[in-house]
């Protein structure tokens, strides 16, 4: 993978310059608390509006819609797993929900993803858990794929950031 087209950074997703952002969002589609909250007060009724449309939407897998007043063109909905003690194949889910956003980005033709910390939140997953999983799940996709060219995990405290770069190091010393 080309240096450069991954990287991790603090701030507030709502207001990304990516293409496409993600939303921890839950099955139904209809919004909630946490960064679906956010998300959806920045992007304004005509995005719930859309998301009734689509009928929910399976944990892990992803679901796209406008981005309305968000600066972002997209929005990539994905339900997280709900941490259950890690033996309810909590990994495989969280995995699967980064995969298909990033599938349905590069087949959309989407240049650039911007990805809050999926499951961590209301949903309980462990950060020192979550953050190889969601790592790894990234970077091996865009070794393989060209599209989406850059991606960014973007965390709302720098907590959140110290991990997922900690991940990264472990991540780069084993490979
Ligand atoms: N920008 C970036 N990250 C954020 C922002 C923001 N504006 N706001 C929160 N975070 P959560 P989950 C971080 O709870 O665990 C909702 O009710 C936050 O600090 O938003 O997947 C849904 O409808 C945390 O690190 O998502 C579901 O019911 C991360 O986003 C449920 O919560 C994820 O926390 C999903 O729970």
């Amino acid at each position: 993978m080309e240096a450069g087209r991954f990287s991790i950074v603090v701030g507030d997703i709502t207001q990304s310059d990516a293409e496409a952002i993600v939303n921890a969002a839950n099955t139904t589609l209809l919004g909630g608390s946490g960064v679906d909250g956010a998300i959806h007060a920045a992007a304004g009724p005509g995005l719930l509006e859309e998301c009734r449309t689509l009928g929910g939407c399976e944990t892990g897998h992803a679901k796209l819609t406008g981005g309305y007043r968000l600066p972002s063109r997209y929005v990539l909905h994905t339900p997280g797993p709900i941490w259950r003690g890690g033996g309810h194949g909590e990994a495989a889910l969280l995995a699967s929900c980064y995969r298909s956003c990033l599938t349905l980005a590069a087949e959309h033709g989407i240049q650039t993803v911007d990805f809050p910390s999926i499951s961590t939140g209301v949903y309980g997953y462990p950060m020192a858990q979550a953050a190889p999983v969601a790592l790894r799940t990234i970077l091996d996709f865009l070794s393989d794929h060209e599209l989406p060219r850059q991606v960014r995990l973007v965390c709302r405290r720098e907590e959140t950031a110290a991990v997922y770069r900690q991940a990264w190091n472990l991540w780069y010393a084993e490979s």
